[in-house]
């Protein structure tokens, strides 16, 4: 139905008809984009089974990818491109009237995630699968994703995001292969032939069904899956539960990713999912086991366990349940298969992100599995009294269950054989700094594995005019083979090169302003510097210190009239979490700066802000190959990695940034005359931090500058203000500034000035940017899951027989 574009016309109208009971001139463009959409699938399901059977008779071993978050997207570009029928189906339809990138748009994007740790998940199963890797996704299928973002007068407001309204072509639901999920209740204890028995008796069982998506590697015959579960109630719930609370509070566990979680309630309901979701995973993944080895001894050989942060360290007191329950295994040979089958991803140091659970919480919702962590922590704990005797303040820092609160990094450390960071110093910091008492006792479990984005969705597919003037210039080999990127430095001093190299930016960001004026009603020219920001809003991110410098080049416009600046275009995109307070008067911050400045006459041509509601990773896919400036200006030490930051790179955007997370390796790639680097570096935070050294209220008071612009916040400036902005003024002042936005600003200004001066040199800006491409390889996700794969989970590639 693929192989040529005259049989792929007749078989699309052929089963559009058959689909829907009307003929092509009657149909909608949704009927359309859902007729593709089973074609793909159809096409792809020879393939899909001879991958599930293949690994099933060969034996071969697994990889599961367990996530609280999959950041997908939407799948049938990325889908047509990986099977190589993108042109194709694009000619043919158009034939047939119908433009595929316009009926692209009627896919909701799958935005089971809030950033960075979800997009990670989900271009790692883009790269499993087209290195032919046989590594699954394991998730939930939230009834809705990340909210949707509007904004009202300058604020942000939340709306129920519906990604399942029209139905979801991609999902495959498996009823024959739902399991059941336990809570509540009480744990018995008998003594059989001598041997202890637990039975979890007067449980509140729920039942997970699971809905399967394909997944599709680029050139490759594998089909991998990320299997999602869905919470629904059992057939024949106990006579003494009230019918409908039990159906609403099933319901609830797969209904919303992140529940507030300011109150007990919301507390529970999170550590449900996570329960449900490892529960319902681990169950799945040890029948399979057991089908095709008839015993789980050898669990470890065949299956590895990999935990994206915290949320799924259940996985752990799981798998030893079963084990030691249900397969009555000893204690000490089931702690050896569970150690060696999991291991962890650690994704951030911020303290409030750490996951700590409240026993008076954890024990009553899971009793049998608080047990085994209980025994966990004990046994643990023995063993660093062996090896650190009275030195009980280490025990009491190290153990899993402290104060009350059962500490879920802990238990991922003390469970698993790997425990690593996602850029180099990342995990320098968790080996010096936040772990270092664990780093000290398990040196051998500590590795780094630096993040990287799949260039197929972030080049190929987000800029197929970047992609096809490389391919033209360095030929196709980049695609398998980013690497091969590199070739492309040789052509920076081609002046014939760089001129189309420019054309495609330049279109770019056309495309992109179109946009901004459809959404927005602003227009943006295109000859100013695209200068874009856009991530989850947080405090240490600094959306602030970016907006309080375009509140300073305003007040230099207005001031100096001799002031001469190349014009800028500052575009941000950020949704900030529903209860963060402060994070939302940022977003407020920004569009009252952008009313301003869009506005005045004697600014506007120079400087334009604009806020785009709902980022998301469809438009993520608009914005990166249309910027000319990446902003990556967190607090050195405080962004894990980052992965915005190679997506832009690998799109020719320049980086302005801080050394954190992945921008150093950026730095170290791109090489440093290629890069804006400037302010405090982790070592001088942390020294800050340590000594207590930083008064905010110097630089305040010692930079006009700075006083103007902080001043500004409360002293009427915005007519729409009032205290609007007093807690960000708090936050500067009163709060001495936690991010150090003060003492980073000067530097800030300074090397955006010469970020102007630069771009105005048009070829050392062209080389730059050619340069970032050029050496963007390394960032491919292809090289990160390379390195898992051999170093953590020691799986192999497995092909199709010819
Ligand atoms: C989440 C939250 C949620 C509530 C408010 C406070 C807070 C603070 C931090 C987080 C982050 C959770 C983990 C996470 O998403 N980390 C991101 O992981 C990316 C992939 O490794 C990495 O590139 C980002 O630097 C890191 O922030």
């Amino acid at each position: 139905m693929f192989s040529s574009k005259e049989g792929f016309k007749a078989a699309f109208l052929d089963k559009l008809e058959t689909m829907y009971g009307k003929s092509f001139k009657d149909s909608t463009p949704r009927d359309q984009y859902n007729t593709l959409g089973h074609m793909i699938r159809e096409y792809i399901s020879s393939r899909w089974i001879a991958t599930n059977e293949r690994n099933r008779t060969e034996n071969h071993k697994q990889m599961y990818y367990l996530s609280i978050e999959f950041l997908l997207g939407r799948l049938l570009g990325s889908n047509l491109m990986n099977l190589g029928i993108w042109k194709m189906c694009e000619e043919g339809l158009q034939e047939l009237g119908i433009s595929l990138n316009e009926l692209e748009e009627n896919e909701a994007d799958a935005g089971l995630g809030n950033g960075g740790l979800g997009r990670l998940a989900a271009c790692f199963l883009d790269s499993l699968a087209s290195l032919n890797l046989p590594g699954h996704g394991c998730g939930i299928r939230y009834k809705h994703g990340l909210f949707d973002q509007k904004i009202v007068n300058g604020y942000q407001v939340e709306l129920p995001e519906q990604w399942l309204r029209h139905g979801n072509v991609w999902e495959v639901r498996r009823h024959d292969q739902a399991v059941e999920v336990s809570f509540w209740g009480n744990v018995e204890t008998s003594k059989i032939d001598g041997k202890l028995e637990f039975h979890h008796r007067k449980a509140e069982v729920i039942m997970a069904v699971p809905y399967d998506i394909p997944v599709v590697g680029y050139d490759t015959e594998t089909v991998n899956t990320l299997r999602l579960w869905n919470a629904e109630p059992v057939p024949f719930p106990p006579n003494n539960q009230n019918v409908l609370v039990y159906k609403r509070e099933t319901e609830a566990v797969s209904e919303f990713l992140y529940p507030d979680d300011t109150h007990d309630e919301g507390k529970i309901l999170r550590l449900k999912q996570q329960y449900f979701l490892v529960s319902a995973s681990l169950q799945n993944i040890v029948k399979l086991h057991r089908e095709r080895n008839g015993t789980l001894r050898n669990l470890h050989e065949k299956v590895a366990i990999h935990i994206n942060d915290t949320h799924p360290v259940l996985a752990i007191p799981e798998l030893m349940r079963i084990l030691l329950d249900e397969e009555k295994l000893s204690w000490e040979e089931a702690w050896n298969i569970t150690v060696n089958t999991v291991s962890y991803t650690n994704h951030t140091t911020l303290s409030e992100a750490l996951e700590k659970w409240p026993v008076r919480i954890f024990q009553p919702l899971l009793p049998r599995i608080y047990m085994i962590v209980e025994e966990i922590n004990e046994r643990f704990c023995r063993d660093l009294w062996d090896k650190y005797p009275y030195d009980w303040k280490r025990i009491e820092d190290m153990a899993i269950i402290a104060h009350d609160l059962v500490k879920m990094a802990h238990l991922a450390i003390a469970g698993s054989h790997s425990v690593n960071g996602v850029a180099k110093i990342h995990t320098d910091i968790l080996k010096k700094r936040e772990m270092q008492l664990f780093h000290e006792y398990y040196p051998e479990k500590f590795n780094n594995k630096t993040n990287g984005i799949t260039h197929r969705r972030w080049l190929l597919k987000a800029n197929p005019q970047l992609a096809s003037l490389i391919t033209d210039t360095i030929g196709p080999g980049w695609i398998r083979k980013p690497t091969e990127l590199q070739a492309l430095a040789s052509y920076k001093q081609d002046a014939a090169f760089r001129e189309k190299f420019h054309g495609v930016k330049q279109l770019r960001k056309e495309l992109l302003a179109k946009r901004i004026e459809e959404q927005t009603g602003v227009r943006v020219d295109t000859n100013s510097i695209f200068d874009v920001q856009v991530k989850r809003l947080h405090a240490y991110k600094r959306q602030l210190l970016n907006v309080l410098h375009i509140m300073h080049l305003y007040n230099r416009l207005k001031e100096d009239q001799s002031f001469t600046m190349h014009p800028r275009t500052f575009i941000f995109g950020a949704k900030a979490s529903p209860g963060y307070y402060y994070a939302k008067k940022i977003i407020k911050l920004i569009n009252e700066v952008a009313e301003k400045v869009n506005n005045d006459p004697q600014t506007r041509d120079r400087l334009k802000v604009v806020f785009l509601e709902n980022y998301r990773v469809s438009l993520a896919e608009d914005i990166f190959p249309a910027a000319d400036v990446s902003e990556q200006i967190s607090t050195a030490s405080k962004e894990a990695s980052g992965t915005g930051n190679m997506k832009f790179m690998m799109n020719g955007a320049v980086t302005v940034g801080t050394l954190d997370g992945a921008n150093i390796e950026i730095q170290e790639e791109a090489g440093t005359d290629n890069i804006f680097i400037f302010g405090l570096t982790a070592e001088e935070v942390l020294h800050y931090y340590q000594s207590g050294g930083y008064r905010s209220s110097d630089y305040y008071h010692h930079d006009k500058r700075i006083k103007k612009v902080v001043d500004q916040l409360i002293n009427g400036f915005f007519p729409d203000g009032g205290d609007e902005f007093e807690a960000i003024y708090d936050s500067l002042i009163v709060q001495n500034d936690e991010y150090f936005v003060l003492r980073d600003f000067a530097p800030y200004v300074d090397v955006q000035d010469l970020v102007g001066k630069t771009y105005e040199n048009r070829n050392r800006w062209l080389e730059m940017s050619i340069s970032n491409v050029a050496r963007s390889g390394y960032f491919t996700s292809d090289r990160t899951i390379s390195q898992y794969a051999f170093d953590i989970w020691h799986i192999n590639p497995v092909f199709a027989r010819k």
